[in-house]
């Protein structure tokens, strides 16, 4: 048995109770897929994941790619290849890819479904597999014959890497001073350095790689919207015949040495700087370099979010199994007892408490992921939640700095509590849950750190959405605490719901006084830039108590029909941590609102030598 615990059980509660995944399929727009297919699906990846994939996670983490600077190359641990073997004759990669190009139409609930179960098991094999998922962008991007070109990549199986970041452009990538100059045969010939460059070099795991990188034309704008998008393969390829040629000017010149998820190689990249120009082909024959490569962003955001959210899973089940084991102390009525029988550690409260609050965020988290996901598809989005595409696409773009901001930051906050759980020998490697600490570290920090995520989310997916996508989710909020036909039994948790929708509701009208504010005063925006991070955070905590407390009517309803034997406690745990979810942290939203509604501008007044 692997490190990794999947929740088989609770994806197929979401995808099926609570998704109508079935009434999806029913639409005809995935084929012939169907729930007896999908439940396949789902635990052959489970296997998959529990068995082969994550078999080489510690050796991977303790061995980690050496590179050699002479090659320019990487050696990958043989554990580690092989797993990302299993992975990839698994072609999983196929599913929800465009069908021109070797894909399986399936709905995105499906699709992220598997990824939960593959980045659990192990996370970098996921992100070396990004080829097909970017030549899926770049088919759709690009011109006639760089679709060619994308399908031509994924029938021969190329890596690929998403090229933004240099030395001093990171979170503010219009920074970023790679020039592209153009030739007279039409091609660009790309320089500069770029750094951090996930799977930039992959040992031999594929024919060729696909870097998407993000260059200045010679003469244009400053900022973001003065990049440009150019594909720039790392061996040229004679498109008539299939053949790779000589290596392109584009050479990795480092890779770091990392905290964790360590296999996957981070690298230095360096353009047309080796005596070989890197040649560069631009994106659709069109200037739009930071829009086109939002395109992957936002499919990397919520792959992050997605990662982090199944590390917790696993962190939670892995701590679960340990505590039911763990004989230590006497039970707390008995505590002054000497001679009282000894007891496994989940008899002890404050173990409970931490217990339920990681199932809490691990399922709950899941729930958002997969309700953002349902609006990421045409079809789904108008079967399950009855909006249009205009509203799903603006829903979906509100949720995703969620996923990815709240998502990471729970994460490795519960992570702690998992690792807690297993007293010092959770501090020790013969236990998953220090790697998984440190390999969710990053999931905070790439694809745009917290504060990144949270300014994207007043100012972009909020104020600049006119509010449109968060009323929808508000209403669908409200709908439920004031459902005439709500469970009783969950009135005291609807109140308490109730409640911290009025807090957010609070918060949010303070800040945009400070948006309007700032027209006169400028300084105004600073607020919003103190609070915004805690807003991101309390804004996923009412949307976790929302889905949990929906969660939870559906498994009262399904005990008062008559539950198997064996769901029966799938179903009171749902209920469980639903209601202790309203009871224990929504009410800490309203502590968040004092603090929001009463920002001062002290701490910017302060010099920073008193720091
Ligand atoms: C990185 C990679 O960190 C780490 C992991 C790599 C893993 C590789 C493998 C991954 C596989 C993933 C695929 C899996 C798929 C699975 C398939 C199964 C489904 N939304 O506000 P402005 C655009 S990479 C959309 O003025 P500034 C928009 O075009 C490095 N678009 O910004 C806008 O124009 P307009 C990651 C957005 O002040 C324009 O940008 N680095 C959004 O110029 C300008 O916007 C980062 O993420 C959005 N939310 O620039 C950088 N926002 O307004 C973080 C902006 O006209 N920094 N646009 O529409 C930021 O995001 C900054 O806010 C900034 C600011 C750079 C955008
Ligand atoms: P900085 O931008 O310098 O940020 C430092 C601190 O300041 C952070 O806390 C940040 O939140 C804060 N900060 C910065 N600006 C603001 C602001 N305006 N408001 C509030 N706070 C702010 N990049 C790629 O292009 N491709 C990749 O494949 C890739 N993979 C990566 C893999 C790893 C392992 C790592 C570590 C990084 C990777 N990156 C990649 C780069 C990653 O996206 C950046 O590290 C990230 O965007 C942050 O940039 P930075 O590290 O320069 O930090």
């Amino acid at each position: 048995m692997g490190h990794y615990k999947s929740n088989v059980r609770d994806l197929e509660f979401n995808l099926f109770e609570f998704l109508g995944l079935e009434e999806v399929l029913k639409s005809g727009e995935f084929g012939d897929l169907d729930v007896d297919t999908v439940r396949d699906m789902l635990s052959e990846v489970s296997r998959l994941a529990e068995g082969p994939l994550g078999e080489s996670f510690a050796d991977a983490d303790r061995n980690p790619p050496v590179f050699d600077p002479e090659t320019h190359e990487v050696t990958l641990p043989d554990s580690f290849k092989k797993s990302f073997r299993a992975l990839w004759d698994g072609e999983w990669y196929r599913m929800g890819l465009s069908e021109e190009i070797g894909g399986i139409p399936a709905p995105r609930i499906l699709v992220w479904s598997i990824a939960e179960m593959l980045l659990g098991a192990q996370p970098a094999a996921f992100m070396y597999q990004a080829g097909p998922s970017f030549a899926n962008v770049l088919y759709h991007l690009g011109t006639d014959e760089q679709k060619k070109w994308a399908e031509h990549a994924v029938e021969r199986g190329w890596g690929a890497t998403m090229v933004l970041t240099e030395p001093d452009a990171g979170s503010d990538v219009g920074a970023g001073r790679t020039k592209a100059i153009k030739q007279e045969d039409g091609t660009w010939h790309i320089e500069g350095v770029k750094r951090f460059i996930t799977s930039a070099t992959s040992d031999d795991l594929f024919p060729n790689i696909m870097h998407l990188v993000l260059a200045r034309p010679e003469g244009a704008g400053a900022g973001t919207k003065g990049l440009s998008l150019f594909f720039v393969p790392k061996y040229h390829v004679d498109w008539e015949t299939g053949e790779y040629g000589e290596h392109n000017g584009v050479y990795v010149t480092g890779v770091e040495h990392k905290m964790g998820l360590k296999v996957s190689a981070t690298c230095e990249l360096t353009f047309g700087q080796n005596g070989k120009p890197a040649v560069g082909w631009l994106v659709g024959e069109v200037h739009e370099g930071i829009a086109q490569m939002f395109e992957v962003i936002e499919h990397a955001r919520m792959m992050v979010g997605t990662k982090a959210i199944s590390t917790l899973s696993t962190g939670y089940l892995n701590a679960l199994s340990y505590a039911k084991e763990r004989v230590q102390g006497a039970d707390m009525t008995r505590m002054t007892d000497k001679t009282a029988p000894r007891v496994t550690i989940t008899h002890h409260p404050d173990v409970r408490r931490s217990l339920m609050s990681q199932k809490a965020y691990a399922e709950g988290l899941r729930a958002v992921y997969l309700y953002t996901a349902i609006h990421q598809d045409e079809a789904a989005a108008k079967i399950v939640a009855g909006v249009d595409k205009d509203l799903a696409y603006r829903v979906n773009d509100l949720l995703l700095p969620i996923v990815k901001g709240v998502g990471s930051e729970r994460a490795y906050q519960y992570l702690t509590e998992s690792l807690q759980t297993l007293g010092g020998s959770g501090f020790l490697q013969d236990y998953p849950i220090e790697q998984y600490i440190r390999d969710a570290k990053i999931d905070s920090l790439y694809e745009g750190t917290t504060a990144i995520q949270a300014l994207d989310f007043f100012f972009r997916k909020i104020a600049r959405d006119k509010g449109v996508a968060l009323a929808h989710v508000a209403g669908e909020i409200k709908k439920f605490i004031d459902d005439p036909n709500g469970d009783e039994r969950l009135k005291n948790e609807r109140e308490l719901l109730n409640a911290a929708l009025e807090d957010i509701q609070a918060i949010l009208g303070t800040f945009t006084g400070h948006l309007m504010g700032a027209a006169e005063q400028i300084e105004e925006l600073y607020k919003i830039g103190l609070g915004s991070v805690r807003l991101l955070l309390a804004v996923g905590d009412l949307l976790i108590g929302w889905l949990l407390l929906r969660q939870a009517e559906l498994a009262l309803a399904a005990l008062d029909k008559g539950a198997s034997e064996k769901d029966v406690p799938f179903y009171q745990g749902k209920v469980a941590v639903g209601s202790f979810f309203a009871k224990n942290m929504l009410p800490e939203i309203h502590a968040i609102r004092q603090v929001l509604t009463n920002i001062d501008l002290d701490l910017m007044g302060l010099d920073e030598a008193a720091f």
